[in-house]
Parts: C-alpha cells; sequence; structure tokens
C-alpha cells in the first residue's frame, strides 16, 4: 500500500468534545505491538463471537488484561475468562498499558488504568455495526483505540441510533480517546476493502483499552 505519509512525524486532531485523534502515533512500534498481539493470540486464539440476536460476528476477537469483551446467545459481558477453552486473559503488555495511559493523559484523562483490551481482528468484508459501548461501570473514563494493519473507514454517529454519521479513516498507527461526550456516541467499521498491509497482510487489527470495573 502507498503510503504518502510514511516519513512524517505524528500529528494530533481534535475530532469531537472529548474525542482526539493521535495520527500515526504507534506506527514506528507497529511490529511490536503485532508481536504482542501473536502472543496473546497463541495463549486464547482469535475467535468469532455469536451476538444476542443469533448472528455470528464477521469480527473475530480475543482478549488480554483482566477482563475481555464477550457476546453470547444471553448478552454481551466481560469475563476473566475466555469462554472458548476456560483459560484466563493474557496479562496486557507493558507497551500496551503504557500507551494507553499516555494518549488518555495526552486527551484529558489522567490516571487511565485500563483493567480490558479487547483486540479485534477484520479479514476482508468484516465490519462493526453501529454501535454504543456501555457496559463499563464509570462512563466517565474514556476508551483509548489502537489501528493497525489495514485502513478501515469509521462511522461516527451521535447519541441516537438515528444521527448522521461522521466518516473517518482510521489507518495503520492512529490512537483515538473517546470520552466526555463522545463516549456513549454510536460508531462501527464499514466492511472491510481487500487489500495488504506489509505488517499484518489481509488484515486490520483494533485495540480497545478499557476501564470496566
Ligand atoms: C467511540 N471497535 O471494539 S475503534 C469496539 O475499529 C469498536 O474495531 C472499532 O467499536 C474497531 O467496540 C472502533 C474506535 C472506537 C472504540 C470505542 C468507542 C470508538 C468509540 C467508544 C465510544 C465512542
Ligand atoms: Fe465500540
Amino acid at each position: 500500500m502507498l503510503d504518502l505519509f510514511a516519513g512524517e512525524a505524528p500529528w494530533q486532531e481534535p475530532l469531537a468534545e472529548g474525542a482526539v485523534v493521535f495520527r500515526r502515533r504507534v506506527r514506528d512500534r507497529g511490529a511490536a505491538f503485532l508481536q504482542a498481539i501473536d502472543e496473546i493470540a497463541a495463549a486464547n486464539p482469535f475467535w468469532h463471537r455469536i451476538t444476542p440476536g443469533g448472528h455470528v460476528m464477521s469480527v473475530a476477537m480475543t482478549n488480554c488484561g483482566e477482563l475481555g469483551w464477550g457476546s453470547d446467545s444471553h448478552g454481551y459481558r466481560y469475563e476473566s475468562a475466555d469462554a472458548a477453552n476456560g483459560r484466563r486473559w493474557p496479562p496486557m503488555p507493558a507497551l500496551f498499558r503504557q500507551l494507553a495511559r499516555e494518549a488518555a493523559d495526552d486527551a484529558g484523562f489522567a490516571d487511565f488504568t485500563p483493567d480490558a483490551c479487547l483486540i479485534n481482528r477484520y479479514a476482508p468484508g468484516a465490519k462493526l455495526t453501529l454501535h454504543q459501548d456501555k457496559d463499563e461501570r464509570d462512563l466517565r473514563q474514556p476508551i483509548v483505540s489502537v489501528s493497525l494493519g489495514l485502513p478501515a473507514v469509521f462511522l461516527f454517529g451521535g447519541l441516537t441510533r438515528e444521527a448522521a454519521c461522521q466518516r473517518l479513516l482510521l489507518e495503520h498507527g492512529d490512537v483515538v480517546v473517546w470520552g466526555g461526550p463522545s463516549r456513549l456516541r454510536y460508531h462501527g467499521i464499514l466492511p472491510l476493502k481487500p487489500d495488504r498491509h506489509p505488517l499484518t497482510g489481509e488484515y486490520r487489527f483494533n485495540l480497545t483499552f478499557r476501564k470496566v470495573r
């Protein structure tokens, strides 16, 4: 993929009230992030969750940290073990924890201490339909996201499902902090366009750091 910004320094842009995008913030650490993901997935492989509505999710998921996000026919919840194999989630690597803490701090959210990191893997065509993240106890805590590999179109809606959506391309190394009034905005990812990325091949990965409890 042609990267017109390959030699540029990272930069930041305010996105909305409470939301800041740090463009290319971890681009130079991409290989280290991907190696950490590989190690987590070696212990707790990616798998496709079932939604409460009975659909198989196109995004494959695993987690690290004390808690992991999960879904089955009964609903969404955070769990301390992987329902696929009964194992605890691997600990959150220091590289992950430190990045999440620093990015939150730079966006004005002090002392962010995530206890969950959901790792999403998108293959060509995988998507995430419009949803809110509201299963965390303290919604004053932000979510920090890290995008790796192939780019994807992110939809950023409003506080109701019907509100109009902004579109934003999330690219390799982009970090976004979602807090304040943006924390409950609907959002989603359009189907991944098939392509190849030098570090991730046909995939896009997204990490979301959350303080659940
Ligand atoms: C805005 N992940 O895992 S990251 C999710 O790219 C999720 O895999 C997407 O939405 C992905 O729940 C989007 C950006 C993101 C994450 C959490 C948010 C945006 C958010 C929470 C509130 C508002
Ligand atoms: Fe989300």
